[in-house]
């Protein structure tokens, strides 16, 4: 029998069939066995982008840690999803660590794949620079335990009193923010200096496109904040940041769809809340 998720991917699917196969998909920040990870959504999510790509990256904090204890049911479906379509030959899933999983080989080694520290993705068109992008935070790399601390606070924070301290959040918000710059610029400055014009992370949770210096950088955000949930596709010389659900005017109307470089803002409604990465 079809699980809810399968059902509701299905639809999406149908609702979307002139949806291309995309060459390359890329999510990042799942955080799964975290408790705001929207789990649910991402295993529907996840069923659709296993039928709707050639490769799909996932592009670290796959795991909130290495705690495994933490996972609920919902989280190991998502896995489940991930692993069935792990060894077919018309699709490659690719794992890219985050600063959450830990060492690649250690993570690689309990989860039994290859988890890489970056990859590449390169269609003939568009060369794509896949890396989580923590490597250029002088915060979570200066001081680790502020940050898990901080972390476990956040998510505190949003699960129980999201509207008390809204305020609150906004205002350490704008610190993230700049961080998320930081990022930004040193991601796109690395890209450069190795011969890239297409570069993703993720790390900030702050979904983002901008161009710098010629060089295209795309934040794929987080699955640990209210939908709608981001995604990078490629397809061709095309690189997007789309979210899911699918707004279905985008796909009724593909000629009215942005093309690279061009700043694209989440639906309304999406959440400008940052997490720490
Ligand atoms: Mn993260």
């Amino acid at each position: 029998m079809e699980s809810d998720a399968e059902s509701r991917a299905s639809e999406a699917a149908g609702a979307s069939s002139t949806e291309p196969r995309y060459d390359c998909i890329v999510i990042s920040d799942l955080h799964l066995g975290s408790m705001v990870c929207q789990a649910k959504l991402l295993e529907e999510f996840l069923i659709w982008a296993c039928d709707h790509c050639r490769v799909l990256v996932i592009n670290g904090d796959i795991f909130d840690d290495l705690n495994f204890k933490r996972l609920t049911k919902r989280h190991f479906a998502c896995l489940k999803v991930i692993r069935r379509n792990s060894d077919r030959p018309d699709m490659r899933v690719i794992w890219v660590r985050g600063n959450h999983d830990g060492p690649a080989d250690i993570v690689g080694h309990i989860v039994g794949v290859e988890i890489l520290d970056e990859s590449v993705f390169d269609n003939g068109q568009i060369r794509l620079l896949i890396l989580h992008g923590d490597q250029f935070d002088t915060i979570t790399t200066g001081f680790p335990l502020l940050t898990e601390i901080a972390c476990g606070l956040f998510y505190y924070i949003q699960k129980v009193a999201p509207h008390r301290t809204a305020r609150w959040i906004r205002r350490i918000s704008k610190r993230f923010q700049r961080n998320s710059q930081v990022i930004e610029r040193r991601a796109s400055e690395y890209a450069a200096s190795r011969g890239f014009r297409y570069v993703t992370c993720g790390h900030t949770h702050l979904p983002l496109e901008s161009r710098r210096d010629g060089i295209l950088y795309i934040n794929s955000g987080t699955w640990t904040e209210a939908p709608p949930c981001p995604f990078v596709t490629v397809l061709g010389r095309e690189i997007r940041l789309q979210y899911w659900p699918l707004a279905t005017e985008t796909v009724d109307n593909p000629s009215e769809r942005l093309s690279a470089g061009e700043a694209e803002l989440p639906p309304s409604g999406a959440s400008p809340l940052p997490a720490l990465g």
